[in-house]
């Protein structure tokens, strides 16, 4: 049986452990670029024993942005600012990831603790939000999106090739691409969003085409050997779900067939009226599905932040790495704790010689 402390290949990348952590925005760059708190956020969490960090949603372009603190990955100086992140991350002994995205009609939006609604249009912090169809989000998120013609399309796809590239440049070894979250990638695909009736909208094929063809391109400039994954919404709790599922495994077949080698399972967060069953591990069920149905390995987030919660999700069999997110900010230790809560013996990959020295000379 698989324990969460086992190593995790996957293409070229090992991984020490199948502890994961998830993108989790700051909102606190400027103009994209990425500054010393990053710095100390990502390099302590490294530290703290994850095979894995994955640096947060970053922008292929301004307008992707989520909020104006976003990062981005679209100008040499933002390339260039996360060249010491990788390398902490590294000397920490964790592999460095990065998720690349648009956040479609639900950018130009306030920081979460400034409202996390839309930016007024009369507010000069605010921009012109683009998606598949002029149809709003709903809630605070009401700013109308223009409708993309199929030159904005072609654009944000060169964007992605774009921004994986510099990624590349930048020393990242694991790319992923943000297609979750009500997001623009989850927004083509979802109906509720996506009301197109060319080429990029309607029927199952139709609205996968963005998803997969940016797939596709990304893999060409993405080299072979390093993992590129996609985080995305598999289902909504809308009341439509077994469709929206078997809809998204077929997406996930798509996905396969053109290189991706992992899918992050999350919600699509597509509508604000879903009423999402939170609680200890839910998506586990759903990632073990998607794996079954279309042999592709699954991580998953959202309430595996225990160590019985995330070993259990590993020993199941429900998912291949698990993504602990808000427990590495309250703990940035966690893997070193949850070695120890679950009577795992000498985690040296997250006991460096020094600290071993001084947490095992002195043992009280
Ligand atoms: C969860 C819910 C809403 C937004 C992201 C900032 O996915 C988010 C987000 C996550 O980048």
């Amino acid at each position: 049986m698989a324990s969460l402390f086992d190593p995790f290949q996957l293409k070229g990348v090992a991984l020490r452990n199948r502890i994961a952590v998830p993108p989790m925005c700051q909102y606190t760059a400027e103009d994209g670029v990425i500054n010393d708190w990053h710095q100390v956020h990502l390099a302590s969490i490294a530290r703290g024993g994850a095979g894995l960090v994955i640096v947060e949603a970053t922008a292929v372009s301004p307008e992707g942005r989520i909020t104006p603190g976003c990062a981005g990955l679209w100008n040499d100086a933002q390339t260039a600012a996360f060249v010491p992140v990788v390398q902490a991350i590294k000397a920490a002994g964790a592999v460095p990831g990065i998720q690349i995205g648009h956040a479609g009609r639900k950018a130009s939006a306030n920081r979460p603790w400034e409202g996390d609604d839309h930016i007024a249009a009369s507010d000069p912090r605010g921009w012109q939000t683009i998606a598949p169809s002029a149809v709003a989000y709903g809630g605070g998120l009401s700013k109308l999106p223009q409708a993309m013609t199929t030159q904005d399309i072609a654009r944000v796809q060169a964007d992605f090739v774009a921004a994986a590239g510099r990624a590349l440049e930048a020393g990242f070894e694991w790319l992923e691409l943000h297609f979750a979250h009500g997001y623009l990638g989850q927004s083509f695909f979802s109906a509720h969003s996506n009301h197109r009736d060319d080429r990029y909208g309607g029927n199952l094929e139709n609205r996968s085409r963005f998803l997969l063809e940016t797939v596709a391109a990304v893999r060409e400039v993405w080299p072979d050997h390093l993992p590129l994954t996609a985080r995305f919404g598999v289902i909504e709790y809308d009341g439509r779900d077994d469709e929206t599922l078997a809809e998204s495994i077929e997406l996930t077949k798509g996905f396969k067939q053109r290189g991706l080698d992992m899918l992050s399972v999350s919600v699509g967060f597509s509508t604000p009226s879903a009423n999402i069953p939170w609680g200890p591990a839910f998506l586990g069920p759903v990632a073990e599905r998607v794996r079954n149905e279309t042999g592709l390995p699954v991580s998953s987030a959202w309430g595996f932040g225990t160590p019985e919660l995330a070993q259990q999700a590993i020993q199941a069999g429900h998912l291949d790495l698990v993504m602990v997110g808000r427990a590495h900010l309250a703990d940035p230790h966690w893997p070193y704790q949850a070695a120890r809560a679950l009577g795992v013996e000498r985690p040296s990959w997250t006991l460096p010689p020094p600290y071993a020295h001084w947490l095992e000379r002195y043992a009280a």
